[in-house]
Parts: structure tokens; C-alpha cells; sequence
């Protein structure tokens, strides 16, 4: 089993409901088990800045799957929320993103571990430093401090 970090994000249709429904289908995944989740965040957009708000939230998961069969079952899920892949950063129904496998170091085109970008967005670090505050990323360092240094970036904790 590896515990695995995933984060969640939407700004399409009913953001927050997708967010609760998604977790729970992201603890009903085989063999998993949720071990924590965050609270909800509405955050603003970051990159392409002319879309609504996002919520967002990041989950615990023990899981059996290796990261490339995670990053699958990721995928399937977010085409059962009806995901419309466009322009990059388009806005969401449902974006589910691996931020870490244990502690799997990746570089390849169809996977990056740990995420590429998750130390510089405050949308990842809150929900995570809430849920793994002592968490430390190779590269960068603790997750708590990488939240202090993105203190610019507009989040607000919602649920
Ligand atoms: N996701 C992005 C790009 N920008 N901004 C916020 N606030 N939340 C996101 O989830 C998000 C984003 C690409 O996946
Ligand atoms: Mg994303
Ligand atoms: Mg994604």
C-alpha cells in the first residue's frame, strides 16, 4: 500500500457538491482508504485568470494501485464528471491531480512526481498543510513553509 496525496478542483456547474461526491468515490476505489481530507477552499483562478473561482481540496489516500494505475483511475473519474479536455487550464468540471506516491520521484511525459507546480500554488499547499502540515517535498521543503512564502495568492476557507 502507498499513501498517496491527490488534489481536487473545479469551477464548472456545482464546484462544491462535485468535490464531496468525487472524494467518496475516491475512497470507494479498490482496496483504498481514505485517510484524510481537507476542507474546501475557494480560491482564485491561477494561470488563466479569466474564469470563475475554484474550489479545491486535497485527500489522503492509502491505495494498492501503482501511480500510473492511480493516475488511470483519476482519469476515469473525472470523464464521469463530464471533464472537456480544451485549452490548457480551460475551466473544470472536475480536475483531479497526483501530487505525490509515497515518495516516487517521476519524469516523464505522461507522469511528474512529485506534481510539477504544487509548491508554488497556494490552491495545493493550504488544503495540504492542513492535512500533512510536517509533509516534506523532495526539492523544495515543507509544505507549511512553502504556504507562508505564496501569501499573495488569494484562498478562503469555505467547509
Ligand atoms: N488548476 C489549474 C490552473 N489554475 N487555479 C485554481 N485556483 N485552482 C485550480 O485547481 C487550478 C488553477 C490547472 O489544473
Ligand atoms: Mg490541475
Ligand atoms: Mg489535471
Amino acid at each position: 500500500m502507498t499513501l498517496a496525496y491527490i488534489a481536487l478542483g473545479a469551477n464548472l456547474g456545482d464546484a462544491e457538491g462535485t468535490l464531496r461526491i468525487a472524494m467518496g468515490e475516491l475512497a470507494a476505489l479498490p482496496g483504498a482508504t481514505l485517510k484524510a481530507r481537507s476542507s474546501l477552499y475557494r480560491t482564485a483562478p491561477i494561470g488563466l485568470i479569466n474564469q470563475p473561482d475554484f474550489i479545491n481540496a486535497v485527500v489522503a489516500l492509502d491505495t494498492p494501485a501503482s501511480a500510473h494505475e492511480l493516475l488511470g483511475q483519476l482519469f476515469e473519474i473525472e470523464q464521469r464528471f463530464g471533464r472537456q479536455r480544451s485549452i490548457p487550464n480551460a475551466a473544470r468540471t472536475l480536475d483531479l491531480d497526483l501530487l505525490l506516491h509515497g515518495d516516487e520521484c517521476s519524469d516523464t511525459i505522461a507522469l511528474t512526481l512529485p506534481h510539477p507546480r504544487m509548491h508554488e500554488r497556494a490552491f495545493v499547499l493550504a488544503p495540504l498543510a492542513e492535512i500533512a502540515p510536517a509533509l516534506v517535498l523532495p526539492k523544495h521543503g515543507n509544505v507549511s513553509a512553502l504556504l507562508a512564502g505564496c501569501a499573495d495568492q488569494s484562498i478562503e476557507r469555505i467547509a
